[in-house]
C-alpha cells in the first residue's frame, strides 16, 4: 500500500477525520490566490490537497502541481478528470473509476490510457469508487462526463454501488455532488454507506459551511473535500479544518 492511503486509513482507523482543499488548475492560474490558499491551507492543518477538474480550460497542469507541491508541506493528490491531468510533482492519484455511471471510458477506458504513465511516472495510485450524486442541478461532471447521478434520496442505491466497487476491491469510495452544486450528499446517504463498506469515505460537492461539514463527519465521511467555497473564501480554511478535526 503507498503512503497516502496508509495515511488516510490510519486517520480512518483512529476516527480522525481528514480536510482535502481542492485546487481547480484553471482557478490556480491567479498565482497570488493559489499562493494564499496553499498556504492558509498548510496553516490551518488541512491534511490533503487535491488538484483536478471535470474540464480544464489550461494548458499548465503540471506547473500547477508543481506550485502546489512546491509551496505546500501537505501531500499533493491528483483528482484527474481526465487522463491528461498527470504530473510527477504529485505523491499520489485518485485512479477514479465512475462506477454511479455506465460510461464504459470512465469505467476502464481512460485507466487503460493512463496506466502507463502512473507506473512510469511513479505515482502512488489509489483505486477509487466514484459515486456521482444529484445536487441539485446539473454540474460541469454531469456533462461532461454523460452520466446520470444517483438520485439523492436513494441511499439504498448509493450503499449498493458503494459495496459493488468494495468488492471488485477498490479502497476507497469518493461520493461527489459536484463541483459547486446546491446541495451535499445527504448524511442518510453517507451513513448508508458507511454502513455497507470498510473502506475510506470522502465525500464533496457543495460544502460551504462548518456545521455541514461536521454534520457529514457524524454521518460518516472520512474525507471531506472543499473547493469552490475556499475558493470564494481563503480564510474559511480555518473554520473548517477546525470543524472537521472536531
Ligand atoms: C468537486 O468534491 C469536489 O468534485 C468539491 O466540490 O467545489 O463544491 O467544494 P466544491
Amino acid at each position: 500500500m503507498g503512503v497516502v492511503l496508509e495515511h488516510i486509513e490510519a486517520a480512518k482507523g483512529s476516527q480522525r477525520k481528514l480536510l482535502a482543499v481542492l485546487i481547480d488548475p484553471d482557478f490556480g492560474q491567479n498565482e497570488a490566490v493559489l499562493e494564499r490558499t496553499v498556504q492558509n491551507a498548510c496553516m490551518a492543518k488541512a491534511d490533503l490537497l487535491f488538484v483536478g477538474g471535470s474540464l480544464l480550460t489550461t494548458a499548465s497542469f503540471d506547473r500547477c502541481v508543481e506550485q502546489v507541491k512546491a509551496l505546500s508541506d501537505r501531500p499533493v493528490v491528483l483528482f484527474p478528470g481526465s487522463p491528461a491531468q498527470l504530473s510527477r510533482h504529485a505523491d499520489a492519484v485518485l485512479f477514479l473509476s465512475l462506477i454511479s455511471g455506465r460510461n464504459p471510458e470512465l469505467l476502464i477506458g481512460h485507466h487503460v490510457t493512463a496506466a502507463p504513465s502512473i507506473k512510469a511516472l511513479g505515482l502512488e495510485a489509489i483505486p477509487t469508487g466514484y459515486m456521482l450524486v444529484d445536487g441539485g442541478r446539473p454540474t460541469t461532471v454531469s456533462y461532461v462526463s454523460q452520466t446520470l447521478p444517483i438520485p439523492h434520496d436513494k441511499p439504498g442505491i448509493a450503499a449498493a454501488t458503494a459495496l459493488a466497487g468494495e468488492l471488485l476491491g477498490l479502497r476507497a469510495i469518493y461520493m461527489d455532488t459536484g463541483s459547486g452544486a446546491q446541495r451535499t450528499v445527504s448524511p442518510a446517504m453517507i451513513a448508508a454507506v458507511r454502513k455497507a463498506v470498510n473502506v475510506p469515505l470522502i465525500v464533496g460537492g457543495g460544502i460551504r459551511d462548518a456545521a455541514t461539514a461536521r454534520a457529514l463527519c457524524e454521518a460518516g465521511a472520512d474525507v471531506l473535500v472543499v473547493g469552490t467555497a475556499f475558493e470564494q473564501d481563503p480564510e474559511l480554511i480555518f473554520a473548517m479544518s477546525e470543524a472537521v478535526h472536531g
